[in-house]
């Protein structure tokens, strides 16, 4: 056995495994994959263990002529640092198999955990993007034409409340056929794009997919976040209703872009349900990292309880539909918001 190949490898495979660690543990917050690249490193050495006294007399590293040509690019991003690192550690566990004779398991767990990784990071870079569309967006129209005698109508009020400011709007229609939805959804589609708002359809994803819509709104019993995103992909919005604490967690363990929670206040619109009351808020205030909408029943009156009790968003139907002036709810629910950060 050439003790200086396998000296200078095994260092390689430890050093790098500790970099991409370093990665998995602080960038990614991820221990699963920490704990895995660490029983790696530990099960490498125990394998060279019997040849640690040889590994270290025939180091030379002085008169290694490698050391020279050693690669030190300019890894300034940590993803880039990464890579290097991935690829550094599965160069050095090929030849720890083939002049040390460490199984090839390791370089294989290694090409998994790299796919792992990538998919992680790709992950993060989306609920990034979202972040951004969702920034500041802490008034969300519910739209219901209920009370209205025509689409034109219920068109004006939506138009009135987007010239308001409002930049996210949830079409929500529970009592009209899909062709009706789909032609009402375009007019809203196109109004939307006027104000620069984000347009999401409520329920239905066949229909977020028909008008490109930013994004979809799904309830408890729809289809799945992950169904969802199949169909809509992975740059799309997806929301969804909790009404406990298990659903808001599994919500953001299933890569939800925001939550609504509630309803907090009794409301008429959903005659049958509890409402889930301040606390449920407090809670996902304290427990949840992903952006969220207290919803129900919410208005000028008690829009400041719902703020103290640590929401920054909300989420109304009858407020803005049924408001007289929504310049002037909207600007109230602003300030009230602005007051409570
Ligand atoms: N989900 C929970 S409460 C609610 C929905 C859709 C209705 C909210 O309507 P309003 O008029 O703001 O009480
Ligand atoms: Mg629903």
């Amino acid at each position: 056995m050439n003790y200086r190949i396998i000296d200078a490898n095994l260092n390689r495979v430890n050093e790098g495994l500790r970099c991409i660690e370093e990665y998995t543990r602080f960038q990614l917050n991820n221990q699963n994959l920490t704990k895995k690249l660490k029983n790696i490193r530990h099960e490498i050495s125990i394998f060279f263990d019997k040849n640690y006294d040889n590994l270290i007399s025939s180091r030379d590293t002085l008169n290694d002529v490698g050391t020279s040509i050693e690669n030190i690019s300019k890894k300034n991003e940590n993803t880039n640092v990464l890579r290097a690192n991935l690829k550094r550690v599965q160069e050095g566990l090929r030849v720890l198999s083939e002049y040390g004779h460490l199984s090839d398991k390791y370089r294989y767990e290694i090409y998994i955990i790299e796919k792992e990784i990538t998919e992680l990071i790709s992950m993060k870079q989306q609920t990034n993007i979202k972040n951004v569309l969702l920034k500041d967006k802490n008034i969300y129209l519910i739209t219901s034409s209920d009370n209205f005698s025509s689409q034109n109508e219920f068109l004006d009020k939506v138009a009135q409340i987007l010239n308001a400011g409002v930049k996210i709007i949830q079409y929500r229609e529970k009592n009209k056929s899909a062709s009706e939805i789909i032609k009402t959804g375009q007019a809203l589609r196109q109004l939307c794009s006027m104000y620069n708002a984000l347009f999401i359809v409520n329920d239905r994803v066949d229909i977020a997919k028909i008008l490109d819509s930013d994004g979809v709104h799904l309830g408890q019993d729809d289809i799945s976040i992950s169904d969802a995103r199949k169909i809509l992909g992975d740059d799309k919005i997806i929301g969804i209703s909790t009404h406990k604490p298990d659903d808001a967690i599994i919500a953001q363990q299933n890569g939800a872009d925001y939550i609504g929670v509630g309803p907090v206040f009794k409301t008429p619109t959903k005659p049958n349900t509890t409402p889930v009351g301040l606390e449920y808020v407090k809670w996902v205030k304290e427990n949840i990292n992903i952006p969220f909408y207290a919803i129900g029943s919410i208005d000028e009156n008690n829009v400041n309880s719902v703020i103290k009790a640590g929401a920054d968003r909300i989420a109304v139907i009858r407020a803005l539909m049924n408001s007289e002036n929504p310049e002037k709810t909207v600007k109230r629910f602003i300030e009230e918001i602005e007051n409570g950060k």
